[in-house]
């Protein structure tokens, strides 16, 4: 019987199968040679030349599809280069399943070479679990655990360490169980919990809406900007936002909330309840002590994540599917018999030929020429209220921010959710210190011709520390923050992706144009 019986790696490939999985992002090494050999021909390898990049690519891909992101990296090393990615991987909720190659069951009493010491210990706490089979057995249950317990809300990458000599021995019969396993998650919203916050926000005055990312990985914006218009209420975008939770374009949208107590606190000095959807309540930055929310407001918290439940500050939380409790709640509320106000704020702009090249005209610029359905991501970190006051983003899935402040997460992941979305335009704004931290993604965007174009917001050093340093009051001698004499261009075409230098806003107009139609990846420099 054992002679019919499938292998370690047939069956974690039937596995993955069931879970839609067709791709593996990875560097590999001596350890992953064994899962390698013999790569099945449904199955498109991604290659990618630094670890970063794997996870950044891999939390793109899972971002933008809500599916498991399957990661192949090498050992502890590998692991160790991916860490800051899989930080912003656990604050983004991405479904990634990393696994590492770890050294032979048969030697790593030697304490060889890449052998992977502590190895469940090493990814935390940045992950929502870790596992390192007991026997080459356990590695079918192991990938399927981890499939399914990243995919469980709150969604978040899960790692496996896997001994080298187990791809190709037989696995038991009662494995073969586990590929066609299938785990849902679902939650009607408890009617009496319902109409208590129904009629609460029913006898509100003045309610005002702060969305966070949920709402837009369960893909409910157009949902919550019906729930808004129904209360007439102001829609913010929760503070350190890693997406765009709400149509930026409409009348209700009122921009997004400054990352500090005090700061967030002043915008909502009229509001007698504040409702947070889809997000922690609040994910800070600068540290501006203050009141939390006015003292005559009260706080009620949507989420499906009871971690972020727990540690809220204040208010209530309710822990639901996002999607089923607001959709229950919108029906639950009478509508309103007047016109609904607007809560939008017009900027200026100026984008004629001869204009000054700034963020601003850039952001001008991009919004006039790029389809309505464009996806950014943005990593020119001085530039991102420039970003939301400017560019109009009207569907789910628009926006992507690294969402533990990591830099090296958009120039990968830009990659990533064009593989998930190649019906739409994907544009990325990287600072040129940004850049830096996983530039090798262009070879990747060359290799497999991913036609994101990047937009190198060239300010010739580190702004928005800068602003952090005039914010503390820190001596304007701070080192290193300067960087200058490195040209994109070069290392662009280096790896192989066509690029541009522009220094008037003529050129960028004219080269944006030329990128937004064009089948491969390509990059402008521009320098402000
Ligand atoms: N290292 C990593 C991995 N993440 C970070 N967030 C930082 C360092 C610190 N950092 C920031 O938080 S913003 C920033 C740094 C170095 C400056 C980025 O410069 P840029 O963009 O050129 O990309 P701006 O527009 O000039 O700020």
């Amino acid at each position: 019987m054992s002679d019919t019986l499938p292998s370690v790696k047939e069956t974690v490939f039937q596995i993955l199968r069931n879970h839609g999985v067709d791709k593996v992002f990875g560097n590999p090494g001596s350890n992953e040679l064994h899962f390698l050999r013999g790569f099945p021909e449904d199955f498109e390898y991604i290659l990618c030349l630094d670890e970063g990049v794997v996870i950044g690519v891999a939390d793109g891909y899972a971002q933008a599809t809500g599916q498991p992101a399957f990661v192949n990296l090498h050992s502890a090393a590998g692991t160790g280069n991916a860490m800051g990615g899989l930080a912003n991987a656990r604050n983004s909720h991405s479904p990634i399943v990393v696994t590492a190659g770890q050294q032979a069951r048969t030697m790593v009493y030697a304490d060889p070479m890449l052998k992977n010491s502590d190895a469940t210990m090493l990814p935390r706490p940045l992950v929502k679990d870790s596992f390192e089979p007991l026997s080459h057995e356990e590695v079918p249950h192991s990938i399927n655990r981890a499939l399914n317990s990243a995919m469980a809300p709150a969604k978040g990458p899960v790692y496996v360490s896997i001994p080298y000599d187990d791809w190709e021995k037989k696995v038991s019969e009662n494995a073969l169980q586990l590929v066609n396993r299938r785990v849902s998650h679902c939650g009607a919203p408890d009617k009496g919990l319902l109409e208590r916050v129904s009629k609460q926000i029913q006898v509100a005055k003045s309610p005002v809406l702060i969305l966070g990312p949920e709402v837009d990985s369960e893909r409910c914006n157009a949902l919550v900007a019906k729930l808004a218009e129904k209360l007439h209420a102001p829609a913010w975008v929760a503070p350190s936002a890693p997406r765009c939770p709400f149509p930026t374009g409409h009348r209700c949208f009122a921009g997004i909330l400054p990352a500090g107590e005090a700061a967030l606190c002043s915008h909502l000095q009229e509001h007698d309840l504040v409702i947070v959807i889809g997000g922690p309540v609040f994910r800070y930055h600068q540290n501006d002590p203050g009141t939390l929310i006015p003292d005559h407001a009260k706080l009620i918290h949507i989420t499906s994540d009871s971690d972020e439940a727990a540690r809220a500050p204040i208010g209530e939380a309710i822990v639901a599917s996002v999607k089923s409790f607001v959709e229950a709640l919108y029906d639950s509320l009478p509508p309103k018999q007047t016109e609904c106000p607007s809560f939008r704020k017009e900027v200026r702009r100026n984008t004629s030929d001869d204009a000054v090249l700034s963020p601003e005209t850039v952001y001008d610029v991009v919004d006039d020429l790029s389809p309505r359905d464009s996806i950014y991501l943005n990593e020119a970190t001085s530039t991102l209220a420039t970003l939301w006051s400017r560019v109009t983003m009207e569907y789910s899935g628009s926006y992507y921010f690294a969402a533990a402040g990591g830099l090296g997460f958009a120039m990968p992941a830009a990659l990533g959710v064009q593989l998930a979305s190649p019906e739409r335009k994907v544009v990325a704004f990287i600072g040129d210190g940004s850049a830096h931290y996983s530039i090798a993604a262009l070879w990747t965007a060359a290799k497999y011709n991913i036609p994101v174009v990047y937009v190198v917001i060239n300010n010739k050093g580190y702004s928005a520390l800068k602003w952090f340093a005039d914010l503390f009051g820190v001596d304007d001698a701070v080192p290193g923050l300067t960087i200058e004499d490195v040209d994109f261009v070069k290392i662009s075409e280096g790896y192989g992706v066509k690029a541009v230098k522009v220094n008037s806003v003529r050129d960028f107009k004219k080269h944006y144009k030329i990128a937004l139609n064009m089948d491969r990846p390509f990059l402008i420099e521009v320098i402000v």
